[in-house]
């Protein structure tokens, strides 16, 4: 029986969702105490913990068939793998940030400075494409304090709230790039393989589909039905119940959480009460 590997980070931002996501898809891993492999109890997968870093490298060299990463991580490690899915989670930025009073407020004013980062594939690629010649200080760590050493004029870091380039004295001036946890695979897979992979990605999609969408229960005068059917195209057209109380009805459907607030506010006026509004588990469409 064949097995698909699956590499998460071992320890960061990244180490919670991944396997909250895996969880979620009714994958079961005993915690054992080997910190470097856990094998599924219900599933034919075996996870790898590695550094974020290492990731692609490993994925590209077959080692492991699929990763977990930063979109960052693995647009800046450059390495044969495809993407499989964007997974929602570990949303972030990479943005350039200046001192607050810096003289530099775009591209031009770059210009012959120096930039310091952790990611100089992204950096010289942005550079490049907007014909801006600059230096590159790489370093490995702690990048917002390169400007407040004399080390760098500008910074290009990750952001996510931005309160640590507030405590730091910087400003963002520029956003590069928006970046999210993907899922990425090895070019070549065996076909037992595939079909492990297939159906994981199955399991993801209605995972994925539940999160983004919620269950709608409400009353309404039978009279309004019609109209609050269109308000609400679901995945189906709506369920319609008759309610004990003469005259009335309940209506169930999906909505996407997307335009929820929205379409409340129109149910309401259409007439509908007591509206409920309830999470869904699993979603399969
Ligand atoms: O040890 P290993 O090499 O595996 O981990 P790591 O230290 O390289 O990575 P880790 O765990 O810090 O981040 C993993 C991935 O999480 C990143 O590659 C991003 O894709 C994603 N991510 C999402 C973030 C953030 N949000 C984030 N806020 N990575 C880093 N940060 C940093 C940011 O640079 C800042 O210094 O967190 C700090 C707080 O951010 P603010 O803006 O909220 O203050
Ligand atoms: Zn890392």
């Amino acid at each position: 029986m064949e097995i698909l590997k699956i590499a998460v980070q071992k320890s960061g931002r990244l180490k919670e969702g991944s396997m909250e996501l895996l969880k979620e898809c009714g994958l079961r891993f005993i915690n054992g105490n080997n910190q470097l492999k856990s094998q599924s109890t219900n599933f034919p997968v075996e996870i790898m913990f590695l550094r974020d870093d290492d990731i692609p490298e490993y994925v590209q060299d077959g080692v492991a068939d699929i990763g977990i990463i930063g979109e960052n991580v693995w647009i800046e490690k450059n390495k044969k793998t495809e993407l499989v899915k964007k997974l929602g989670f570990a949303k972030c930025r990479l943005s350039i940030a200046v001192p607050r009073d810096s003289k530099i407020i775009d591209n031009n004013d770059l210009n012959s400075k120096r930039i310091a980062t952790s990611y100089p594939v992204i950096l010289s690629k942005y550079l490049k494409e907007n014909n801006i010649s600059a230096d590159i200080h790489e370093i490995s760590g702690s990048v917002e304090i390169a400007p407040g050493i004399g080390l760098a004029d500008a910074i290009l870091d990750i952001v996510s709230t931005g309160s640590t380039l507030l405590s730091n004295g910087l400003t963002e001036i520029i956003e590069i790039m928006r970046s999210e946890a993907v899922m990425i695979r090895t070019s070549t897979l065996t076909t037992a393989k595939s079909e492990i992979l297939d159906q994981l990605l199955f399991r993801l999609a209605a995972v994925q589909n539940a999160q983004s969408n919620k269950y709608i229960l409400l009353n309404a005068p039978n009279d309004s039905v019609e109209k609050i059917s269109s308000i609400l195209p679901g995945m189906d057209s709506p369920t319609v119940l008759p309610l004990k109380k003469e005259g009335w009805s309940s209506v169930h459907s999906v909505v996407n959480e997307s335009d929820f607030w929205n379409k409340i506010n129109q149910l309401k006026e259409a007439g509908a009460t007591g509206i409920l509004v309830v999470p869904i588990e699993k979603m399969i469409l």
